[in-house]
């Protein structure tokens, strides 16, 4: 008999080790808040991890992963789903031969993210299973089924995580290592894989097979479970919102739904049947209520109000008695600002002093915003900037546009700015454009993460660094500046006021690495230099 180990985990670390346990042959993804760690943990406990440069490659790495019959593993937050979504679609169609668990972390209440979504809408639109834990337990055991689902019906599964159940900590029982996974082969099975039309017909209609008969397993898979209570209310919750109806109301009966998608239609209807009226409690959209309704489970919902933010045992009550929602608490007094000495300072300053219209993008800079600056006019999600910058420079009128500047960071430059450069050299507007590079050498703002140029993996080790001015000068920008020289703010201005001038489209570089990164970095290198001397062999 197998000892007891029991840890203490957020969730995401828990999924992370049931990752491991589940012999999954590669993890990747792109960081974003709350989902980052699973990945992190995943490297530090020995798993194979990587970042993509964005989550559509990231879905495809693991796609072909999942293809060649082996386990993969990609995490995201919520809007990253956006990106990989042309894949996501795709791969319900041809499904797969290995296991593929997509692990999406919403964040209900923004509280780093630039919009709400819900993730099960992708599972229904995508036609692909949807797990919800509700605590790190059950992060660390649905991954586990996840991957049976995968196995079993050859389709990708998405485990729902939101910022609760991420990032709260709670013991974990880990469970052995499951069946070994198949050794990775290729069978060639081009009818399925391959999505011109004349096969596509054919997989959408497989789609619709599988789901029903998915819908069926999850009728008896046991990850919905009936907890007991009085006959006069039912609650039917998911995630952690089935912990907060539990506690909000304990004598109540509840459904708490592990897999939410497809519906177990049978288990509902006779839950409902048995109690006198049925409310549904979620985090996010009414996704579940929905579901009943579409399929005549005469069902309550949450008030709309309830649809914004994370829920509350507090909230839960409230919904349950009927109340009426108070109004949204006033905004935080204390704003973020970037830190004292930080390289984005300098930028925003001279942005702010020079009357630029400011195309902004996502990361740290997007504080440019915020006084003292106030030098940052859109951003909307990552890679716009350069988009909506030339959009802007197209059409107003000369005396505005020759201000337009699009500024992106180097993380997400390489994430989505790419295509950017390549629509400036393609479709110039007449009076050229200045796109600035934020390069602190490092995916500041979800935590420090490496990406393809900084040069280093996940892992920290060496690797081909990307050169951001070679990419730019590849794809056509002859006019590509390297500025360095942070302590010189008027040579800054001065650089910034001659390419506003110049009607060509350019990019300048600002390379100073980030305080943070910096610090960190020089602390590896003492710990690795105090490891050295500790180990020098004694004479
Ligand atoms: C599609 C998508 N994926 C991930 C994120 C999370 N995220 C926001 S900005 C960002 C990158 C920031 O790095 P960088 O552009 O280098 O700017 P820095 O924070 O270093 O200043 C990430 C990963 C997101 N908002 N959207
Ligand atoms: S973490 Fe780095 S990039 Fe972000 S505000 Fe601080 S110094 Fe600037």
């Amino acid at each position: 008999m197998t000892a007891e180990r029991r840890e203490l985990l957020s969730g995401n670390e828990a999924l992370a080790h049931a990752a491991l346990a589940c012999g999954v042959h590669l993890g990747t993804g792109y960081p974003g808040t709350p989902s980052t760690e699973i990945l992190e943990t995943l490297a530090a406990i020995g798993g194979k991890a990587q970042w993509a440069p964005n989550e559509k490659v990231a879905m495809e790495v693991a796609l072909g992963v999942a293809y060649g019959n082996g386990r993969a593993l990609v995490t995201m937050k919520h809007v990253g789903l956006n990106v990989a979504a042309d894949p996501l679609f795709s791969a319900a169609y041809t499904g797969v031969s290995g296991a593929l668990v997509v692990a999406v972390a919403d964040d209900p209440g923004m509280a780093s993210s630039q919009n709400e979504q819900d993730t099960r809408r992708y599972a229904i639109a995508a036609g692909v299973p949807v797990l919800e834990p509700s605590d790190p337990q059950e992060a660390h055991d649905f991954f586990f089924r996840a991957v049976e689902l995968s196995e079993q019906f050859g389709t990708p599964v998405i485990v729902r995580l939101t910022t609760r159940v991420s990032h709260s900590k709670g013991s974990v029982e880990l469970r052995p290592a499951g069946p070994p996974p198949r050794s990775p082969h290729f069978e060639r099975n081009i009818a399925a894989r391959v999505l011109i039309p004349a096969y596509a017909r054919p997989a959408h209609r497989r789609l619709r097979q599988r789901l029903k008969e998915i819908a069926q397993w999850n009728e008896t898979s046991g990850l919905n479970l009936v907890l007991t209570g009085t006959s006069d209310l039912g609650i039917i919750a998911s995630g952690v919102a089935a912990l907060h109806a539990r506690e909000a109301a304990p004598q109540t009966r509840l459904l708490k739904l592990g897999m939410s998608y497809p519906l177990p239609v049978q288990t509902v209807k006779e839950f409902v049947r048995g109690v006198k009226r049925c409310v549904v409690i979620e985090e996010g959209d009414p996704v579940i209520e929905e579901l009943c309704l579409t399929h005549g489970i005469p069902v309550e919902g949450k008030p709309e109000e309830d649809r914004f933010g994370e829920l509350s045992v507090s909230r839960v009550r409230r919904i349950l008695n009927g109340d009426c929602p108070p109004p949204p608490p006033p905004a935080s007094t204390r704003p973020p600002q970037l830190c004292p000495g930080c390289p984005h300072r300098m930028v925003f300053e001279a942005l702010r002093d020079l009357g630029c219209i400011v195309a902004g993008d996502i990361g740290c800079y997007t504080l440019g915003v915020l006084p003292p600056f106030e030098a940052m006019d859109t951003c909307t999600c990552m890679g716009a900037s350069i988009g909506v910058g030339l959009g802007l420079r197209h059409v107003l009128p000369p005396d505005q546009a020759r201000r337009v500047v699009s500024v992106i960071g180097d993380s997400t430059f390489v994430h989505s700015g790419l295509t950017g450069i390549v629509e400036m050299m393609y479709n110039p507007p007449p009076g050229g454009h200045v796109v600035l590079i934020l390069d602190n050498r490092t995916t500041a703002m979800t935590g420090l993460q490496d990406h393809p140029a900084t040069g280093r993996t996940l892992s920290g080790q060496p690797t081909h660094e990307l050169s951001l001015e070679g990419v730019c000068r590849a794809i056509g920008v002859e006019d590509v500046t390297v500025f360095e020289e942070h302590s010189n703010k008027e040579s800054f201005r001065a650089l910034l006021r001659e390419k506003l001038s110049q009607a060509k489209p350019c990019v300048i570089i600002v390379r100073r690495e980030c305080l943070l990164a910096m610090r960190r970095r020089k602390q590896e290198s003492l710990a690795a230099q105090q490891e050295r001397v500790t180990c020098q062999p004694s004479e």
